[in-house]
């Protein structure tokens, strides 16, 4: 099919509750929606970058740009034959993998939706439930903390992660771990320590983590394989890793044990497939990763969490976590088991609300192929 329109939305909501990691504290929550519209049908792809430069140097700005300007002209107006050769097509854009995923997921969906399969059923999936956890920012106080870990345990998350950073760490995993004898647990640092902090670090062995995901520099492989030398617990890299080649570098050199899937950081949802056999073949398990989506992202999120090798529990929570009214429906909930299900229907098999959409519109473009 020709690709015969495409539109950016950049959209932003405001977060039911304050989110704070090592690096910011986030209070409203912009993405920018990717529609991609051939023969009647309309694919969707959420961007996941940040307003700022604070998880990963890519923004809304940056994405806007290289969305616009290098990788909507050369699908605009092609064929859209596979995933695979749309991916193909953005191998001249060296980085920039949340503009890219963004764009190559809309056309997921769109072919899936005209090959009239879910996208679970395209990208290989077969679970129709997938474990998930929920990510809980640092609190003003571990009182807050307890009562925010309370909540989420109170409403069937039988997961947690903890973002930690220095001065926010061994004391508050160890309440959280005397409260929860066996809650499963596990920790986020992103980027906020160094090699220097590996006492503190080792000091975490003790609480049955899990994992610790990215505690070193967000770009490091070679102090992340010094410090798992000096660790029982499982690393867990996120930020380090950006393609597939990342991966098995870090595989290779026993950066990590284990590592965080997200679709936007890696580029696409065809880069994903390629971590999942690599890590699948080497043992390595994996989990999908959260950057606060909308339903939209969502729905891929879950999709890819149903391929067999994400065998631990994604930070992929219930709708109702993120923002009060999502823009596309129907809402995600948690099942009694700690697992959300996978929505019915062809594509990613949620639809954005028009009037939704609007009201939470920034700005639009819009390209149009020549006829
Ligand atoms: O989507 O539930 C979610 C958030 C999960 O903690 C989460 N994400 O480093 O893993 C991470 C952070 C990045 C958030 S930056 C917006
Ligand atoms: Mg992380």
């Amino acid at each position: 099919m020709r690709i015969e329109r495409i539109e950016l939305h950049h959209v932003e909501m405001p977060l039911v509750d304050p989110f704070e990691t090592s690096f910011g504290r986030e209070l409203d929550r912009p993405c920018i929606l990717v529609s991609v519209h051939a023969e009647g049908l309309t694919g969707w792809g959420e961007c996941v970058a940040s307003a700022g430069p604070w998880y990963s140097y890519e923004t809304i700005e940056t994405a806007w740009h290289v969305l616009r300007d290098f990788l909507i002209p050369v699908v605009l107006g092609q064929a859209a034959t596979s995933p695979a050769e749309t991916a193909a097509r953005f191998s001249r854009v060296r980085g920039h993998p949340m503009a890219r995923a963004g764009l190559e997921n809309a056309v997921w969906d769109l072919l899936a939706q005209a090959r009239g399969v879910s996208l679970v059923e395209m990208l290989g999936g077969r679970r129709q439930r997938v474990p998930v956890g929920v990510s809980v920012g640092i609190e003003p106080t571990l009182d807050a903390l307890l009562d925010r870990v309370a909540q989420y345990v109170a409403q069937g998350y039988a997961r947690v992660k903890l973002k930690i950073k220095p001065g926010w760490d061994v004391a508050v995993v160890r309440a959280v771990r005397e409260r929860w004898p066996d809650l499963a647990l596990q920790v986020d640092a992103n980027s906020a320590y160094t090699l220097a902090d590996a006492p503190a670090l080792c000091e975490l062995d003790q609480f049955d983590l899990l994992l610790i995901e990215q505690p070193l520099h967000h770009d490091d492989l070679v102090d992340h394989a010094r410090l798992q030398a000096r660790l029982r617990t499982p690393l867990c890299l996120d930020e380090s890793i950006h393609s597939p080649e990342h991966a098995r570098w870090a595989l290779d050199i026993r950066a990590c044990r284990i590592i965080n899937v997200k679709v936007g950081r890696v580029g696409g949802l065809t880069a994903v497939q390629q971590i999942h056999d690599l890590c699948a073949a080497r043992g390595a398990p994996l989990w999908c990763g959260g950057m606060l989506e909308t339903n939209v992202g969502r729905a891929a999120n879950v999709a890819l969490a149903t391929l067999p090798n994400f065998t631990l529990p994604g930070d992929i929570s219930a709708s109702a976590r993120y923002y009060r009214q999502d823009i596309a429906e129907p809402n995600f909930t948690l099942n009694d088991d700690s697992t959300l299900s996978t929505p019915a229907g062809p594509g990613l098999g949620v639809r954005v609300i028009p009037e939704r959409l609007v009201a939470a519109r920034r700005r639009r473009y819009a390209a149009v192929a020549d006829d």
